[in-house]
């Protein structure tokens, strides 16, 4: 045997294990001692059944992602599938952990499933950009129906044991010793004696489905596929389970799935999907960590309510301090009432509701914060207000709390330096909904210590959020790109775009809505106030603010909502209102092409990510890559700005802004060298400086 699959007996009962940490990913190395160990255990007669299982923390938890792009070694998950399946003793998967993709496609090779109680099964292969490659789309709706197998294969979402046992996937649930539970089991079906029906002969799901249904369903969510090739394709491939003789349908899965993993979209996806663990990566792996037991919160409004509920929903203790004890139960009844609406949809039971509330403890005085161990503060985004309330925690905030400020824009070197322990200060900068969006910019200050910058890396993680740590400027890293992004907006509109158009050019590129549309639904008056505070004008905006329309929550901006409507309609007085302006500075409208939006856009977009790592404000372009995807709603099969300029072309990129930097002179359009550099040597390491 090797050391990544070994064998053992239980008297007639063989028990294959693999072991290829970290999460038994089904590596070349793991396939050849796999398929060796079936074949002979197939043969050999003392054998009256097989369990596949995995030491670790999961059973095997897919192909391994970074084999793909790669020739393929034989035997592949397939061929060891097609060996599974010509085994007439009783096949059974042990399965643990998160049994996904590949892993469980392996299991449903199997004539049998048993999971451990906590078991997670799924094929997320989508989420790759990707189909279930080894036979998932085939299979599974022959165990689950072909809705149900949809519904997971195009969300990419897992299942929990106890509801893979309802939908007929796993075919018994365990606590405790899964091997011993799994042996007996085997054991026990042995004994009853066969024959065994492998899933590629069952119809227990498949039976009479409803294609008109099914097609409905897959229809609505297609809508939802802005564009990417995956979902629509594993759709297709499901389908192909329902109409078409199985061998016929695996060599169609066959056929989507390589068309598909040599495509852009899931080289993006997957290299996205080794991004986010990048950025979680800062030097230092040794470093203790801080212990964190209790979070405090400053701020109970939107932000800090948000970010309170992030902590509790990652099973935190939380203090939350408001000024007032009214301002505290507004704050505590707002979270309340959020976690209602989640119970309300289904998406957390009532008991979930009442052990998170159970983590809240309100207070309107400071020193209840002396026993938290990381106290976050989400109060007014004014450099005064933040300076007096880390003067605060300062008096008394036990030694070694780390002390983290919301602030989206301020100098968080400049609030540690208001405190007697600059080390013990960073930034975290959550996305609004806090509880909902997972990115999460961590802020390192010139003096935050590395042990708390890597305590909170850590702890964004385990609270499911994306940490990536960037450096101190205006904006860090996401909002100073985004005034990037947005620099030619107004300009656009007095040459002749329309708010509709360009924000159709963003839907048309992948966004989920265009930067018109975004101002409208976060309130276009944020904006104005951080203009105002930074001496700066948009002549439209800022009218539209002076006339008190700041979008959807006043029922006009850029665009018209009725009635309290979300959809946004073409505003005529904004556009006469452009006009208007238009004329004032004798600018004569013309017609500009999608085209041009993207080149007045979302180059000056990548070109600001050049700049900001020159000065290394993010370590990795696929930091950036990280943020914009996670952030902002970039779309994941262009992955991010960095990665995106590959696929645009920097040579192409570069060319056009120095054109549009000759035709205007404005600074947003100068090519930074990295970027010039970029062109050249394909690569965002180091710039000459
Ligand atoms: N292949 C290679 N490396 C993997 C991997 C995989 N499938 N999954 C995880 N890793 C690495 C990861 O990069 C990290 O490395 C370490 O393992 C720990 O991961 C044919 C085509 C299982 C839920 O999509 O969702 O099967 O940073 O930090 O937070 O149809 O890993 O330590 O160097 O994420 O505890 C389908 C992907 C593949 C599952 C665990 N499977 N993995 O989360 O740990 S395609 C997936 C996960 C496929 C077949 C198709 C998560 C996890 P490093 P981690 P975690």
């Amino acid at each position: 045997m090797s050391n990544f699959v070994s064998v053992t007996r239980d008297g007639g009962v063989a028990v294959v294990s693999i072991d290829n940490p970290p999460v038994n990913a089904l590596s070349f190395h793991v396939r050849e001692p796999l398929m060796q160990a079936l074949v002979a255990l197939r043969d050999e007669p003392s054998v009256d059944a097989i369990v596949i299982a995995c030491a670790g923390r999961t059973f095997v938890a897919g192909a391994d992602i970074t084999e793909f792009g790669k020739p393929v070694q034989q035997p592949d998950l397939r061929a060891i599938i097609a060996v599974l399946e010509t085994i007439a003793k009783p096949t059974v998967a042990a399965i643990h952990g998160t049994a996904l993709g590949g892993g469980l496609e392996l299991a449903l090779g199997c004539h049998f499933r048993v999971a451990d109680a906590g078991a997670r099964l799924g094929l997320p292969e989508v989420k790759l950009g990707l189909l279930p490659g080894g036979g998932g789309t085939v299979r599974l709706p022959r165990l689950v129906g072909a809705v149900k197998a949809l519904r997971m294969i195009v969300s990419g979402s897992p299942i929990g044991a106890d509801e893979a046992h309802a939908a007929g996937l796993v075919d018994a649930v365990f606590e405790g010793d899964l091997i011993t539970h799994a042996v007996n089991f085997a054991r026990e079906i042995a004994r009853k004696g066969g024959p065994f029906t492998p899933v590629r002969d069952r119809n227990d799901g498949l039976g009479e489905t409803d294609l008109v249904g099914f097609d409905a369903e897959a229809a609505e969510l297609a809508k939802k596929a802005r564009g990417l090739e995956a979902p629509i394709a594993c759709a297709q491939a499901v389908r192909n389970a329902i109409t078409l003789p199985f061998d016929e349908a695996l060599a169609a899965e066959r056929a989507l799935f390589l068309k598909l993993v040599g495509g852009d979209q899931s080289r993006a996806q997957r290299y996205l999907f080794f991004a986010e663990r990048e950025a979680a990566k800062i030097p230092g792996k040794d470093i203790a960590r801080r212990k964190i037991a209790r979070i405090g919160v400053i701020g109970a409004g939107t932000m800090g309510g948000g970010i309170a509920m992030a902590f509790a929903n990652g099973g935190y203790p939380v203090t939350l301090l408001e000024t007032s004890g009214e301002a505290l139960e507004r704050g505590l009844a707002t979270i309340d009432k959020n976690y209602a609406v989640s119970v309300a949809r289904g998406s957390l039971s009532e008991e979930a509701k009442r052990q998170r509330l159970g983590l809240f403890k309100g207070t309107t005085d400071y020193g209840d914060l002396a026993d938290c161990d990381l106290i976050v503060e989400a109060v007014f985004e004014e450099m005064a207000v933040k300076k007096d309330v880390f003067g605060r925690l300062d008096a008394v905030a036990r030694p070694g709390a780390i002390l983290a400020t919301n602030t989206s824009y301020l100098d968080v070197n400049e609030i540690a330096a208001s405190t007697s322990r600059p080390q013990d200060v960073l930034g975290l900068h959550f996305f609004s909904p806090a509880n909902v969006m997972k990115l999460l910019e961590i802020v390192r200050a010139e003096k935050t210590a590395p042990d708390a910058l890597a305590t909170v890396v850590e702890l964004a993680r385990r609270i499911g959020k994306v940490p990536v740590v960037v450096g101190v400027c205006h904006g860090f890293v996401g909002n100073r790109m985004l005034a990037a992004r947005g620099a030619e907006s107004e300009a656009l509109l007095l040459e002749g775009a329309t708010p509709s158009q360009i924000d159709r050019a963003f839907i048309d590129f992948g966004w989920p809505m265009g930067p018109f549309q975004m101002g409208d639904l976060a309130g276009l008056d944020i904006g104005w106030r951080n203009r105002k505070a930074r001496g700066q004008t948009a002549v439209i905006a800022d009218t539209l603010c002076e006339q008190g329309h700041f979008g959807q929550k006043t029922g006009s901006g850029f665009y018209l909502y009725e009635n309290g409507s979300r959809i946004p309609v073409a505003n005529p007085s904004v556009e006469a209102l452009i006009r208007a302006k238009a004329a004032e500075k004798g600018i004569a409208p013309r017609t500009i092409g999608a085209d041009e939006i993207i080149e007045r856009t979302l180059y000056p977009l990548v070109n600001e990510g050049a700049k900001i790592l020159e000065e290394k404000i993010a370590a990795r372009a696929s930091d950036i890559d990280v943020v914009w995807v996670n952030g902002y709603g970039f779309p994941v099969g262009k992955g991010g700005p960095m990665f995106w300029a590959g696929l645009e072309g920097v040579d192409k990129i570069v060319a056009r802004l120095d054109h549009w930097h000759e035709r205007t002179g404005k600074d947003i359009f100068r090519v930074t060298p990295l970027l010039r550099q970029m062109a050249v040597s394909g690569s965002w390491e180091g710039v000459a400086s």
